[in-house]
């Protein structure tokens, strides 16, 4: 589709940005509502509900209802299976309209709204809809006079908070277990993208989802987020965001009543290509295309790249001739690679980044400014530092931007070693033609995921999530099912 036609079809939307709560939509309680602006050119979407803690009380109350009364719950696994397969298809059926809605809500190009995250959102829901009936209780070898039945349970009430970088993925790896599994739902998308996440609930009750079983509250985390992580009904948390917010959801969730408390946070993933790299071009169009998609708004990004000293120019010879086609455009043209930031608060965070780099004494080789662009909005040049010590602010800190900092290194143990010096641990990668030196290293560097020889590897049927300060659990697989049910043990006398 042309973007005239995009911008045509963006000019006709109405947002309705009321909550999803017991089937029905509502404004908060309070009457509040906030603002939301497209980054994508400033322009304004609409008004979305401010729900704080009495929507809270009443999106838990109709979640808690739904569990008791099982109309959910009660179904069998091949029922829940229909209706959650029925979902992702809606969600394919309204795939233009939904990627329409988050490129103009967090301003990722609608070329990757389309193909990556309606794509992945409707994959995610129809893999646990198909999974969840093939998966199998235990019973456990006990003596011949009982028999004790290990079952799983749903846990009951889940709470989902999630972040703004991929609003319909991330909500789909919480919300597509925990349905699955037959627990109620209450979704907090942030309230820097919320639009997507009210479009969803009403698809999923159009598919079948019982009124109640799925419930979303758009809102800030301080007042809706921070109300369902200390609620005392709320049995388990599952959060994707920030560390430091991160942190603040296991002590609530400790502070209220102890809910099972999930969290997938922040990264400074590493990146090391060997001199023994066995495709170059490769290796740069990889940490190339992982640092810039999506804006650099990616927790997994790949922001600390180290190359062995001995091919380092020739590396960055060819990292450069690829900037070019990194260059920020309209995010409503299907040309576009590079979108715009998610709102002014991000991208004076990631100015101020690129500051703290040259003043830290890092070699800024691209980039490094806003971009201007005629429509307005929020938008960075793919930026790029050479001499990078691992000890400056930019190698230390997540960005959350377009900005990679290349370090050099030469030797294999001590670029382990510097990998590994963060209180991150969600991904890496190694490049090199040894196997067994991409293996040793591989086992040595501390993250949920490494790469060897490639750095975009991703697919459900895969557990995502974090070593050290990256948070703890796994979104994706069947491992996610640990998260949203409960382990029963059933002795059963024989005699
Ligand atoms: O995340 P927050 P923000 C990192 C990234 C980014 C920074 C800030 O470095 O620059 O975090 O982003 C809700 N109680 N990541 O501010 O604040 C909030 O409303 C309960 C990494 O957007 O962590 C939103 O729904 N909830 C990350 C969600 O938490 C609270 C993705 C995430 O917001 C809350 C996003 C509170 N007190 C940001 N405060 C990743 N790893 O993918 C906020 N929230």
């Amino acid at each position: 589709m042309s973007s005239t036609l995009w911008h045509e079809r963006a000019a006709a939307l109405t947002i309705d940005g009321r909550a999803f709560i017991g089937g029905q939509r509502v404004w908060a309680r309070s009457e509040q509502r906030f603002d939301k602006l497209s980054p994508v050119d400033g322009r304004h979407l609409g008004q979305v509900a401010r729900c704080d803690g009495a929507d809270v009380d009443l999106a838990v109350a109709a979640a808690r209802a739904a569990f008791e009364d099982r109309r959910w719950a009660g179904k069998s696994p091949a029922q829940r299976k229909r209706v959650l397969i029925r979902f992702a298809d809606l969600v394919q059926q309204h795939g233009p309209e939904l990627a329409l809605l988050e490129t103009l809500d967090m301003g990722k190009p609608i070329k990757y709204s389309q193909s990556v995250d309606v794509g992945a959102t409707a994959n995610c829901l129809r893999w646990y809809g198909e999974a969840v009936d093939k998966v199998y209780d235990q019973i456990a070898p006990t003596a011949d006079a009982s028999l004790a039945l290990i079952t799983r349970e749903a846990v009951g009430v889940v709470a989902a908070i999630v972040p703004w970088n991929y609003p319909m993925i991330m909500a789909a790896w919480k919300i597509a277990p925990a349905l699955a599994a037959g627990n109620s739902v209450v979704l907090k998308p942030s309230e820097k993208s919320p639009l997507t996440a009210l479009r969803l609930a009403e698809l999923a009750l159009e598919a079948g989802i019982p009124a109640g079983v799925f419930n979303v509250l758009p809102g800030y985390g301080h007042e809706a987020g921070a109300a369902l992580a200390l609620h005392m009904d709320v049995d388990c948390i599952g959060f994707t965001g920030s560390t430091k917010v991160g942190k603040q959801i296991m002590q609530m969730a400790g502070q209220s009543n102890l809910k099972r408390a999930w969290t997938e946070l922040g990264g400074k993933s590493a990146n090391i290509v060997c001199a023994d790299c066995p495709d170059l071009d490769a290796a740069v169009a990889a940490a190339i295309g992982s640092i810039y998609f999506n804006q650099g708004e990616s927790c997994n990004a790949p922001s600390r790249l180290f190359v062995e000293a001995s091919i380092r120019d020739r590396f960055l010879e060819k990292a450069l001739a690829m900037m070019p086609d990194f260059q920020p455009g309209d995010p409503l043209d299907e040309a576009t690679v590079m979108g715009a930031i998610v709102d002014a608060t991000q991208l004076n965070t990631v100015l101020g980044y690129i500051d703290a780099g040259q003043a830290d004494g890092a070699r800024l080789l691209a980039g490094g400014a806003q971009a201007r662009t005629a429509s307005g909005g929020f938008y960075v040049e793919p930026t790029l530092f050479d001499q990078v010590d691992n000890g400056m602010k930019i190698a230390r800190e997540e960005i959350f931007g377009p900005v990679l900092s290349v370090l050099s290194f030469t030797d294999i143990h001590d670029a382990v070693r510097q990998a590994n010096a963060t209180p991150y641990g969600l991904q890496a990668a190694v490049w090199t033609a040894n196997m067994s030196k991409a293996i040793q290293t591989a086992r040595a560097l501390r993250a949920g995921t490494v790469h060897v020889n490639q750095y975009d590897g991703d697919d459900i049927t895969v557990p995502f999530g974090g070593y050290k300060q990256s948070g703890n659990g796994r979104d994706k697989s069947l491992h996610a099912f640990d998260k949203y049910t409960e382990l029963k043990t059933t002795w059963i006398q024989i005699g």
